[in-house]
Parts: C-alpha cells; structure tokens; sequence
C-alpha cells in the first residue's frame, strides 16, 4: 500500500478510482470522465443472468484506453467482506460510490432493498474506509430526494431534510453519516446532493427517458401509447455528463464538503414531454390532467399520453429546486443544459439510435 507521502496529488493523472455503480449512467459518464484524466479506473459489477456492462462496453474496447486503465471487479454492495478485501488489493485514492437501488417510486415497493443498499451499505463502505491505513477521497451519491418536502425553495446545502419516501430517508442516512464520518474520523468525506440528472443513458423507467424513448418510438410508429403518472410533478433536471464532473472536482478540493448540485430551474413532465415531442415535429395535445384522462396526438387523433394511476406515488415528493451556489463559487461548477434542453437532446438521440437500427 502506497505511503501518504508517496500518494500522488489530488488531479494527478497517477491516481487511482474505484467507481461503485460504474455500470450505471452517472458511473459511465464518470468513468470516461477520469479516464480522459489519466486515472486508472477500478468498477465493481454485479453478477447478472445477461451482461450488464453496455454503458461502459464503448470504454473496455475502446482504442483510446490503454490496456489496464480500466479495470472491472466482480462484486456487490452488501458483500462487506468482498468489498473490504477489493479496498485492500487496488488501494484507490478515490472511492465514488453511486450504487444502489436508484428508483424513488420503486422504493416505497421494495424498502429494504433499498434501504439495505443505499443506507447500511453505505455505512459499511465508510467503515471499510475508516479502516484505510492512507487518506482515501471519498464521494457519495446523495439526492434532492432528502428534501423531500422542503421548508424552503431553493434548496441548499443548510436546507433541514424531510424525505417523503424510503429511497429519500435511506439516503438522508447516508449523508448524515457522511459528515459523521467526517467530524468523528477526518474522513474526506463528500455528498453531492444531487438533483434529477438524464442523458440518453438514463434509465427506461425514469420518466424522461420513458418520454423520449416513447416519443422516438412513436415517431418510428414502433408504438401507439404512451402511459405515464403524475403529469404536474416538477424537477429540477440537469444533464449526466455535467454532473458527473462536479464530482470529481469535490474530490480534488482542498477540502471535503456536501454541495447541492442542480440547474436552479425547473419544469413539469407535462413540459418536458411537449418538448420532448416538439422536437420529432409531433404535437401534443393534453386534456387537463388527473387518472383517466388522455392527450391526443393532434393530426392523426391516435392517443399519446395516457394517465395510470399506477405511475402515481403514494406521496410525491415538492416541487424540488436546488441553489448550487456553493458548487459554483468553490467548485467552479456550472451546470450549462437545463430542463427542456435536456429533453430535446435526449429525444434526438433515441430517435437517431432508433432510425439506425
Ligand atoms: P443507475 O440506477 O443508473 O445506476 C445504479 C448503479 O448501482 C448500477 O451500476 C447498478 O448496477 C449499481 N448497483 C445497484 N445495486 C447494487 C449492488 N447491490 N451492488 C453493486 N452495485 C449495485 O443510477 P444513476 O447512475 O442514475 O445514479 C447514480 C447514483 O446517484 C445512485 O445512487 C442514485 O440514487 C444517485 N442519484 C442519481 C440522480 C440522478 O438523477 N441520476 C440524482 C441524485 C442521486 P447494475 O447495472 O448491475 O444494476
Ligand atoms: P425521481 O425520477 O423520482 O425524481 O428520481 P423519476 O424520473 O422516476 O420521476 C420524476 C417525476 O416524474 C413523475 N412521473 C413519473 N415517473 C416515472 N418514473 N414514471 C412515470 O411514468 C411517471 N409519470 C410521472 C414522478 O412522479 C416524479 O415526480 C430520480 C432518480 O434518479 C433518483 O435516484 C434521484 O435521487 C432523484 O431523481 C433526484
């Protein structure tokens, strides 16, 4: 194990990462992201009945990385034991750790996977790190969802949390640990709290993606109807790729922190979807909102947006807006593509994804 002295500094491109999640969108766009910054990249992957490596496939056989740069391990969270000893083999100077079971609605379904993953694993990676004999950089993925139903708007880091949702109390655990860790040990320590981030990586269940994907299926009439929940719920959506950079950056600090990282601004899905659609030249046409109701699409009559309750949440969480102030004046982190940007993005990308197959 490298001594302090002999570790390389924050940024060098001799450094080391272990990226927790790296099969994930956020885990992907980091990856590229310290690849491109010389780092050698360490990923724990889960065994899956089919290969679950497509987001980071582009990378293991990329021409650009030299061979050992990126490394996969198998793993998985809750394994303590396997994760310890991985820690003691590779001794990464940086441990992002963006795993876990990431869906908010999900969670009120499955609550102690979720909490199992987000909270107690989290506990047990910071004590695997405590147990470090080198100052290891630590990062975790923490969520707007900690405000749940805020106080007061926007959000920032001094804003109380009040999560409405198992995923949302699993990951207030874990940020409070975070700065426990911090105070109790000198851990370097960060949270990104996080506010919705998309790309044409994300998820198909998350509603952007599921609008897009809808909309360039629709388009491609590879699908007649597309159903969704709450149309008035708002987020703060920004875009993965500029996301993932904060986190780097809280990590090559002079000092550990928690930083709220978000647009500022927000939008509906109502809004996200018109754009969405707007930009495959398709029309939508909303008839109000509430379970039942329908959108019509506008030239050819055939129906679009369908309501289900069933994509309703036991309770939704506010209007969530974050003031990433914090990022900006330490960090230097300014987010550039918001909201409906975002949509319009992702919905060309799948379009284009979906024409060229
Ligand atoms: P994804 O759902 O795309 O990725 C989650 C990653 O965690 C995947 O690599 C997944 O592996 C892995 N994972 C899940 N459970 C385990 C486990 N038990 N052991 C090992 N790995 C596991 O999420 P995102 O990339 O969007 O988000 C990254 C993190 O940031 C998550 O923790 C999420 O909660 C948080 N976050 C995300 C925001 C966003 O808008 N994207 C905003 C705020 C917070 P596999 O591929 O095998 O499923
Ligand atoms: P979120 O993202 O819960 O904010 O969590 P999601 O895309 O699931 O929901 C956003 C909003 O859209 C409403 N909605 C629907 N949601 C889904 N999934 N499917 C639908 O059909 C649908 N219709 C309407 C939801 O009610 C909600 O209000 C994301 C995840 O990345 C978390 O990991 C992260 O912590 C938070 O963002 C910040």
């Amino acid at each position: 194990m490298a001594p302090r002295s002999k570790l390389p500094a924050p940024g060098s491109s001799a450094r080391s990462a272990l990226i927790v999640g790296i099969t994930g969108q956020d885990g992907s766009y980091l990856a590229e992201h310290l690849l491109a910054g010389g780092y050698t990249v360490h990923g724990l992957v889960r065994r899956a009945s089919m290969f679950n490596r497509s987001r980071i496939d582009h990378l293991r056989s990329g021409p650009n990385i030299p061979a050992g740069r990126l490394v996969l391990h198998y793993g998985d969270l809750t394994d303590r034991t396997s994760l310890r000893r991985l820690l003691k083999k590779i001794s990464p100077q940086e441990v992002y750790h963006l795993a876990g079971q990431s869906h908010v609605g999900l969670s009120f379904e499955i609550p102690e996977v979720t909490c199992e993953e987000n909270a107690m694993a989290t506990l047990g990676l910071l004590e695997a790190l405590r147990d470090l004999d080198y100052p290891v950089r630590f990062y975790l993925a923490s969520s707007s969802e900690v405000f749940g139903v805020p106080r007061a708007s926007p959000q920032n880091e001094g804003t109380a949390f009040n999560p409405v949702n198992p995923y949302g109390c699993a990951k207030a655990f874990a940020t409070q640990l975070c700065r426990v860790y911090r105070s109790a040990y000198g851990l370097f320590a960060c949270s990104g709290i996080a506010y919705n981030h998309e790309s044409p990586r994300r998820g198909e269940n998350f509603v952007t993606r599921k609008i897009t994907l809808g909309a360039a299926r629709i388009k491609a009439g590879r699908q007649a109807v597309l159903t969704l929940g709450n149309l008035d719920a708002r987020r703060d959506w920004g875009y993965a790729p500029e996301y993932v950079t904060a986190m780097a950056k809280m990590l090559q600090a002079k000092k550990p922190g928690d930083y709220v990282l978000a647009t500022g601004q927000a939008c509906s899905v109502r809004e996200f979807a018109t754009a969405a659609f707007a930009e495959l030249g398709i029309g939508l046409k909303f008839k109000g909102k509430g379970a039942g109701e329908t959108g019509r699409r506008t030239d050819t009559g055939a129906v679009i947006i369908q309501i289900d309750p069933k994509f309703y949440r036991p309770v939704e969480s506010a209007t969530l807006v974050g003031d990433a102030t914090l990022a900006k004046t330490t960090l230097g982190w300014v987010p550039k593509t918001v909201g409906t940007d975002v949509a319009r993005l992702m919905a060309r990308s799948d379009a284009e994804q979906l024409a060229s197959n």
